[in-house]
Formats: structure tokens, C-alpha cells, sequence
């Protein structure tokens, strides 16, 4: 049976071997049109988890602190009930519904319709925690919040910038068009304050200082400006506001460049000169969002435009979107935007010929907001396939609000940390043990296929969602494929995409109208044309600074690759260059404290010249790392910014008994 891999955002194709309603093995599907027959690791291994012992098998009801089986007709007649009862006194912006990017696209529609028929616009996915700031930039500056090629694009570029991304960690299949394009001559830049497995590419690596990538970029462009290599009749034609970039960078030298980034000006002279000087794809991920945030993004979409790179062959924009289907989560559920468009009446109305009922037009509560913010607003929440008290940062306050709550719901296919803070718990099928859609990094929305059915109770997440529209008074589809007709009514971009083709891993079936490489013609704004955006760079410095990341065999809060056999030992490390190591008096082994202001923890040293002084880092998949990394939001979208918080590092010395 066809599937499509549950991790990563490049959603390779893979055949399910089931006997007795078990998989018994995953081989890759050689016509898919991205992975052409390749998977990782995780992929190969991904249906070994779905028969571990800690499924959720019943829906549980908490009863004096303790979970305890319950039949599906009395947990969601007590979902609805005890949402009515929370809106009926405080209000119905008291309950949130946030999660889903590893659910399927018409899982997602329906919890935003869900969240919506219930009347309110708290809605959100953890899009927001990762490339919010893409999308956000995206959308501004040319039109549409998605990757502008495909990432069958890249081998025919002369040149590829890759900043703040681990290819061979994170989207591991694609490294297959890197070779492609090595083969080919083209020229790759690396852009990461880490060594990476992703170096083995670098033509150029930029080994910069974190959250200083706008003083890079906006040298790189004041430098083209200045030496006319910059692409005129592009900026002429299809750019607007070209002249207040060109005085806005007009400060930044390459010295001053040198002296923020660390990096000398002849490598940047060199970056420079190889973007200007061929086809060019500028690629990106979470070391720019969750950096630099959306500010930083605009500032390098801004090198995109200035050198005319977008609309041609072997060109463009290619963003790393994490989840298997975060790109679909960013298109259609958000708090401030319907998938239709914006919250005004015009869209409600129209959204109520389609749905049935009025959506209210007051913008709702992001995910950060209700975290951080919140102020007793938030009184209950609906978590669908989200792990927040693992994947948010500063988590002592995560679980002290999560605690606070008069109702958590928490739709998962595990036993998670997040389900000790349950009062309900609904048992999902997981991704192999149901039908529905999924949209990859570069919108090339595919189907997965039921192989086989879920263990005891558990049900598909669109049919319990529907379950509770319906005890609540509402009539939602449950099957995917009405569902999916459903949202192509009222989502514009995704209202050309063809359900056969989609079906059918052989055929492109990109949004919107299967387009490889957007913006060929004209820009999706009001006048066709781009719009560069200038942006300032900030002054910040701190003696060492932590930063996350992922490595390719864990999976972002461990909570699935962590029950398959064979991949659950893992001891987390924190990296240190030896300069630091000998400053804070840290040998290799050795256990440290690490501290900033929001929490510590104690964790071993691994010493090495993969990270550059000034900085150290941990992986993200440590469930105790979020402690000590701190809540700091992108002022434009809210997303954290998990590569950045102030620490301190000392040995442990334990006393001696
Ligand atoms: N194996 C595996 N694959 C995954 C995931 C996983 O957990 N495991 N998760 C998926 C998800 S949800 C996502 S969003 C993607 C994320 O995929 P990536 O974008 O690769 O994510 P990270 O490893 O968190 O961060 C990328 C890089 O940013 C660098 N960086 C940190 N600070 C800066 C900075 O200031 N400037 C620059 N230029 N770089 C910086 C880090 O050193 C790191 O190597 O991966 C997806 N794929
Ligand atoms: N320090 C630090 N923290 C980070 C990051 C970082 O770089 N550094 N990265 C952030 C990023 S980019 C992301 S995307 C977030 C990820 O954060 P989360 O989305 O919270 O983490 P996941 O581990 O992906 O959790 C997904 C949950 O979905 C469940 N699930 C899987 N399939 C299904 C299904 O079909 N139905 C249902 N109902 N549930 C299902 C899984 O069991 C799991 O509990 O983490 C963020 N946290
Ligand atoms: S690269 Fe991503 S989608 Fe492909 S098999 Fe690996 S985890 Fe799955
Ligand atoms: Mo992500």
C-alpha cells in the first residue's frame, strides 16, 4: 500500500508491506517525483513504532487523578460538554484548539472548522513555533507563504545558498539533488554557525556568529549596489520600493560586516560575487527563522530579488519546512487569516454558504500568546497531535500553565509527557491507519493510503472531530476525500490541484496548478510586482549562547522515534569549542551545569571545533533541554527563538559524601 513518510517535509513515497494487519516492511516507491526511490533511516523504520505497547488504545477520562477508561459516546458527550460550560462563563475565546502538523491536510481544515463552528478563531498549528516567519515574509514581499521552486530545481542551478539548515540532519532525501548538482559544477554556500554533516556539500562556509545573518546580507546586497552587479531590468520591471533598500544598506560595509559576523570580508566578497554571477536558488531554514526571525528572512529575500533570481529555471526560493505537513498547517489554520482569506465579514459569509455556519471575524489567540501571554484568558485547550510541554521553550512555565487549565484535551496516538496534564484523552489513528492527504516543503500535495486498522478503539482524528461537530450541532464530513473537495472551495491556492494526480505519486501535483517555479510572469500582490523590504540590523552580544538543533536519527520531541526498537538510546551532549571549554574549565565527559535565566540542567560536555566559540549547542530532541532555553518571540509572528538564549556553563562539582 502507497504511503507517505510521516516525518520530514520532503514526504517521500513508501510501500507498506502489511500481513495480518501488521507492517511488516517499508520499501520506497521509485515513481515518486522528489524522492525517486530513496528514504532515510527514519522513514525505513517509521512503522515499527505503530505497534509498540503504549498506543492509546480507549479514550480516558481523568477520575481523582488518575486516567481511566471510558467509552467514545461518553468522552466527547464530556468534551463538548465541558467546552460549553467553560464559553458559557468566561466567554468563547476561552478555548483553544492548537496542533496537527503531523495530521493529515483534511484533519487540519477540520480542526480549524471545528475550532470556528465552536465560535471562536483560536486556532493554530506549530507552523507558528518554525517557519511562521517564512511564510510571513513570503507573503509580503511576493505573494504566496511557500517555497517559489521545487526542489527538483536544484540541480540545475549554478549556485545554491543553504543558511541555517542541516540538509543531511533534517531533509535528509534531498541530499540526492545536491550531488545531482555537484555533478553539474554548481557552487554551494553554507551559511551555519555549526559544522555540520551538511559541510560535506560547501563549496563556501559561512561559519557566522548566530542571529547576526542581516548585517551579512545586507553588506552582500550594499556590496552589489555598489558594484553594479546587481540585476536592473528585473528590479526595474517586476520590483517595487527598490530605492529605500538601496539607502538602508547603504551603511553596511563589508568591515562592519566582518566585525558583527566574525566572518572575514573576502569570504563575504566571495558569497557575494557567486550569487550574482549565475543561477541562483537561495534556500533556508530554522537557523534564519528562529534567529534572525522574520526580519532576517526579509533581509535575504531582499538578495533574491536584487539579483533577479525567481521565475526561471535552476532559480528561486526553496524554504525547509520541517513537518510532513506543516506547509498545508500554514495554509490553512491560523488565528488571524481564514483559509479563504482575511477576517472580515465578506469571508465569513462566504465561508457560511460552504460551512453552514457564521465563523466569527475577531482575530484569535496564536499559540505564543496563549503560552506567554495570557493572563488567565485561556481557560481550556485542544491538543491535537502537539507536544508543547516538550517543544516550548521555558517549560517550567509551560507546565505551570498547562496545570492551570480547567480542561485539556489531548488527541494523541501515545502516551505522551503532555498526557500527564490530560483531564481527557482521545486514542488517533495513526498516519498508516488512515486515508488522507499531505502538502511537502515545495507544495506537492500527495495521499496516504490506509494499510491497515488502528489498534483497539483508536480512530481516525477527522472522524473524532467530526463526532464532536456532531454533538455539538454541526455536520462535518468525515471522509477525506469530501473533505478535501471541502477545503479546495474555499482555499484559493489549493483549488487547482487535481485529487487523481494527487493520488497518484507519479504526477506533479503542486499548488497552485501544479507550478514548479512561481512568480514566472507577475508576483501574487495587488500589482504584480515584488516588494523588497529593508530591514535594520540589531546590535546583541552575550558571552555564550545556546542553540538547538536536530540531528537525523531523532525526531523533534523524541515521542515516536523513541518507541522504535533500536533507535531509543540516546545521551544528549552539549557541544563546546575548546576555546570555551578551557575558559569555563570543562573536559570532555564531563558533566556541566548549564544555566540561563529561565532554568538549568546538568548535561555532559562533548568538546569540539563543530561549533564556534561564543556558542553551544544541544539538540532539541532532549526533553529537559527547553528548560533552560528561553521564551524570546520574533516580534512579527511570535516564534521563538529557540537558537539564542544567554547562558553560563561551570563544571559540576557534587559534594563528596
Ligand atoms: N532528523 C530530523 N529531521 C527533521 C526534524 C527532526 O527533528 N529530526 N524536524 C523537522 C522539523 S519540525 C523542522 S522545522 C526541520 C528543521 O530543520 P533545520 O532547519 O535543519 O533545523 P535545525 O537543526 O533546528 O537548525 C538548522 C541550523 O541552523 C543553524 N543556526 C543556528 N543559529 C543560526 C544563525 O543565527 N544563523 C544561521 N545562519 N544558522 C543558524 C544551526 O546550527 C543548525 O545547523 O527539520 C525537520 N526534519
Ligand atoms: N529547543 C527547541 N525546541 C523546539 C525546536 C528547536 O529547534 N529547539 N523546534 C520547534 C519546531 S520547529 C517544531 S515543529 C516543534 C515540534 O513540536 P511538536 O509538534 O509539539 O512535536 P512532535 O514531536 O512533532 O509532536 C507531535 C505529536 O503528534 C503525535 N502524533 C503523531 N501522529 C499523529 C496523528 O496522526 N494524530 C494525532 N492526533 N497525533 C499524532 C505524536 O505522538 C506527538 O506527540 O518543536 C519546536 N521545539
Ligand atoms: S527524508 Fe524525511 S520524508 Fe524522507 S524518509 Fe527521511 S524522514 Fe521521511
Ligand atoms: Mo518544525
Amino acid at each position: 500500500m502507497k504511503s507517505i513518510c510521516p516525518f520530514c517535509g520532503v514526504g517521500c513515497g513508501l510501500e507498506l508491506l502489511p500481513v495480518n494487519n501488521i507492517i511488516t516492511a517499508v520499501k520506497p516507491t521509485p515513481e515518486h517525483v522528489v524522492s525517486h526511490g530513496h528514504i532515510c533511516g527514519k522513514g525505513a523504520a517509521a512503522h515499527e513504532a505503530l505497534t509498540m505497547w503504549d498506543r492509546i488504545y480507549y479514550p480516558l477520562v481523568r477520575n481523582k487523578g488518575n486516567l481511566e477508561r471510558t467509552d467514545w459516546d461518553s468522552a466527547l458527550d464530556l468534551v463538548v460538554k465541558k467546552i460549553k460550560e467553560i464559553q458559557g462563563k468566561y466567554g468563547p475565546d476561552s478555548v483553544a484548539f492548537y496542533g496537527g502538523c503531523q495530521n493529515t491536510l483534511e484533519e487540519v481544515y477540520l480542526f480549524q472548522k471545528l475550532g470556528r463552528a465552536l465560535g471562536t478563531n483560536n486556532v493554530d498549528s506549530c507552523a507558528r513555533v518554525c517557519h511562521d516567519p517564512s511564510a510571513k515574509a513570503l507573503k509580503e514581499m511576493v505573494g504566496i507563504g511557500a517555497g517559489a521552486t521545487s526542489v527538483t530545481e536544484i540541480p540545475k542551478a549554478d549556485v545554491i545558498v543553504i543558511a541555517g539548515e542541516s540538509i543531511t540532519d533534517s531533509h535528509p532525501v534531498l541530499s540526492q539533488y545536491f550531488v545531482e548538482a555537484k555533478q553539474n559544477g554548481a557552487k554551494i554556500i553554507v551559511i551555519d554557525p555549526r559544522t555540520t554533516r551538511t559541510d560535506v556539500f560547501a563549496d563556501v562556509h559561512i561559519k557566522i556568529k548566530p542571529r547576526t545573518d542581516i548585517f551579512l546580507f545586507n553588506a552582500v546586497g550594499n556590496y552589489l549596489i555598489q558594484n553594479n552587479r546587481v540585476n536592473n531590468n528585473f528590479i526595474t520591471a517586476r520590483t517595487d520600493d527598490f530605492e529605500s533598500y538601496k539607502s538602508t544598506v547603504a551603511s553596511y560595509t563589508l568591515e562592519l560586516a566582518e566585525e558583527k559576523t566574525g566572518i572575514p570580508k573576502e569570504t563575504i566578497k566571495q558569497f557575494a560575487d557567486l550569487v550574482s554571477g549565475g543561477k541562483t536558488i537561495f534556500s533556508w531554514g530554522l537557523g534564519l527563522t528562529q534567529s534572525t526571525g522574520t526580519k532576517g528572512i526579509k533581509s535575504y529575500i531582499d538578495l533574491v530579488l536584487l539579483t533577479g533570481n525567481i521565475g526561471k529555471e535552476g532559480t528561486g526560493i526553496v524554504v525547509y519546512r520541517g513537518q510532513t505537513n506543516v506547509q498545508s498547517s500554514g495554509d490553512l489554520i491560523k488565528p488571524d487569516i481564514f483559509p479563504n482569506g482575511p477576517l472580515n465579514d465578506a469571508n465569513s459569509t462566504e465561508l457560511s454558504k460552504v460551512w453552514g455556519f457564521k465563523p466569527p471575524i475577531c482575530k484569535g489567540t496564536n499559540i505564543p500568546e496563549a503560552f506567554y501571554g495570557n493572563e488567565g484568558k485561556i481557560k481550556a485547550l485542544f491538543l491535537m497531535g502537539y507536544n508543547p510541554v516538550r517543544s516550548l521553550p521555558d517549560k517550567k512555565r509551560i507546565e505551570n500553565f498547562l496545570k492551570s487549565l480547567e480542561l485539556v484535551v489531548v488527541e494523541d496516538i501515545f502516551m505522551t509527557e503532555n498526557t500527564d496534564y490530560a483531564h481527557i484523552v482521545l486514542p488517533a489513528a495513526a498516519w498508516a491507519e488512515k486515508d488522507g492527504s499531505v502538502t511537502s516543503l515545495d507544495r506537492l500535495v500527495k495521499w496516504r493510503f490506509k494499510a491497515v486498522d488502528p489498534p483497539g478503539e483508536a480512530l481516525p482524528d477527522g472522524e473524532i472531530l467530526a463526532r464532536i461537530a456532531k454533538k455539538a450541532g454541526f455536520t462535518f464530513e468525515t471522509s477525506p476525500e469530501a473533505n478535501f473537495e471541502e477545503m479546495k472551495k474555499v482555499s484559493k491556492i489549493y483549488s487547482g490541484v487535481n485529487i487523481s494526480d494527487v493520488k497518484d505519486y507519479s504526477k506533479n501535483s503542486r499548488y497552485p496548478n501544479g507550478e514548479l517555479h512561481l512568480y514566472s510572469e507577475k508576483f501574487s500582490l495587488p500589482d504584480g510586482k515584488a516588494k523588497f523590504i529593508p530591514v535594520v540590523a540589531k546590535e546583541e552580544s552575550s558571552d555564550l549562547i545556546l542553540s538547538t538543533g536536530r540531528t537525523v536519527t531523532r525526531y523533534n520531541t523524541d515521542e515516536v522515534i523513541n518507541r522504535i526498537p533500536g533507535m531509543q538510546k540516546y545521551i544528549p551532549t552539549l557541544w563546546i569549542n575548546p576555546v570555551d571549554a578551557k575558559k569555563y574549565g570543562v573536559s570532555e565527559g564531563s558533566m556541566v551545569l548549564l544555566k540561563s535565566r529561565v532554568g538549568q540542567l546538568e548535561i555532559a560536555a562533548r568538546i569540539t571545533e563543530d561549533v564556534i566559540p561564543g556558542v553551544v549547542f544541544s539538540y532539541m530532541h532532549n526533553a529537559d533541554i527547553n528548560y533552560v532555553v528561553d521564551a524570546e518571540l520574533d516580534d512579527e509572528t511570535g516564534t521563538p527563538k529557540y537558537k539564542f538564549t544567554p547562558v553560563t556553563v561551570s563544571p559540576v562539582i557534587h559534594a563528596s559524601s
